[in-house]
């Protein structure tokens, strides 16, 4: 009888068990239970939910730098494009100058100390920038820092390898401290994003009175409910994974009455229009600071001499052909994975990197490392097809370009094995 009793106690258990499980996994997937605990902070006027911390390292805040509190003191987003090189809207820094902005990188939480708060050197307004009384055109500027920072990781910027990321249909994202209406705040603490599909022009123009330019571009839902909004200005508008990696396509400008309304889609200033001017002014930069790009003493590359048939390659890759091509290219390698680095060498007798860029000119972009005390110039060609970079150096008066559907690592190993 006891083992009987037992027996149905343990059985009643059982069941009792199954019920409240079944309980529990009909109860979970209710699309609407889901929803308010995935989407718990969420403001359904522009659709913002608090942002991932850290997801968006490029995120920058203006700050006014008489106000110590960075919550009171934020007036506008932008953006970390380069170590020392911030991006934000014209109309944020309209009234600023550079003893009059701080600008603080790295931070998620506004009232926490994370990142770093640094001065502003330059502020570059575009020169053909029309404030929002005289029709709002070229809404971008440029913050040179005060001294370049690790605290975040700068975004890349839309470019030719990228020529598809602000296609009409694309979902981008925006973030920002900027008001969340249906919580009544003005700014937030915490980091905020949204994201918001790239709108055709013309469905743009009709719902903002053909006042859209062509160095503008909209983002939203034709419903609404999906908007940057007031703060949320000078901060990037991206697409999270474009070819494995977020890049930025435009500026958070301006928007029509409100935020989230039905037939009313934020603007944003089109970078593509701009690569060029953005490149040039950061370039010039380059040119001053001459220490970073001109070997001033003699460094290995006066002595090393190279051959890249005859050099180790990097591990995995196998050389295909060797060939001088008119002086070009003469080596090929291949990946395991059937992807391809080519070495090509070029004869032209230049004594440094910052000689062969001068000449370059606008050309030649990207960030300078240094690779066993040889300045290289790192190019991120990368796009939604992969990783792809290009690496520019002097070794022994010849004029070094490697490229390829590699990783940043492996170019680097690439740069290496072949100065050594
Ligand atoms: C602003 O003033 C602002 N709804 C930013 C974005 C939008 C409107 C205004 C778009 O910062």
């Amino acid at each position: 009888m006891k083992t009987m009793a037992k027996r149905t106690a343990i059985l009643l258990t059982l069941l009792l068990l199954m019920l409240s499980a079944s309980l529990v996994i009909n109860h979970a997937p209710s699309v609407a239970s889901g929803q308010a605990f995935q989407q718990s902070g969420l403001d359904e006027r522009t659709g913002k939910t608090p942002a991932q911390s850290g997801a968006q390292p490029w995120m920058a805040v203006l700050v006014d730098v008489g106000e110590p509190n960075v919550r009171e003191g934020q007036f506008c987003g932008a953006s970390l494009i380069a170590p020392q090189w911030i991006l934000t809207a014209a109309h944020c820094v309209e009234d600023q100058s550079p003893t009059s902005v701080d600008v603080v990188v790295g931070r998620y939480q506004l009232t926490s100390d994370q990142g770093e708060r640094i001065g502003a050197k330059r502020i570059i307004p575009h020169p053909g920038y029309v404030n929002e009384q005289d029709g709002q055109a070229n809404d971008i500027a440029l913050i040179e820092l005060n001294r370049p920072t690790a605290a975040g990781r700068p975004i890349s910027l839309i470019d030719a390898a990228n020529a598809a990321a602000d296609d009409p249909g694309v979902l981008a994202r925006i973030a920002g401290w900027g008001r969340v209406p249906e919580k009544g705040l003005d700014v937030t603490d915490k980091l905020y994003s949204v994201d918001v599909p790239v709108v055709p022009q013309q469905a743009c123009q009709v719902a903002h009175d053909g006042d859209i330019q062509a160095d503008e571009l909209c983002a939203g839902l034709p419903q609404g409910g999906a908007d940057s909004c007031e703060g949320d200005s000078g901060g990037p508008l991206f697409v999270p994974a474009a070819g494995g990696k977020a890049v930025q396509i435009g500026i958070t400008s301006w928007g029509g009455d409100g935020c989230g309304l039905p037939q009313s889609y934020g603007v944003y200033t089109r970078l593509t229009e701009y690569e060029h001017w953005i490149k040039t002014q950061i370039d010039g930069t380059n040119a001053d600071s001459a220490p970073t790009v001109r070997p001033t003493s003699p460094s290995p590359s006066d002595s090393a001499s190279i051959d890249p048939a005859e050099t180790a390659l990097p591990a995995g890759y196998s050389l295909i052909d060797a060939q001088n091509d008119q002086g070009e290219r003469v080596a090929y390698f291949e990946t395991r994975d059937g992807d391809y680095v080519d070495v090509s060498v070029f004869d032209a007798d230049y004594s440094s990197l910052a000689e062969w860029m001068a000449e370059e000119g606008d050309e030649a972009i990207g960030q300078i490392t240094q690779a066993r005390d040889v300045p290289v110039l790192i190019e991120d060609g990368s796009d939604r097809h992969g990783a792809f970079w290009y690496a520019t150096f002097v070794v022994d008066g010849q004029l070094i370009f490697i490229d390829g559907v590699l990783s940043y690592d492996e170019l680097l190993a690439a740069v290496i094995s072949l100065i050594n």
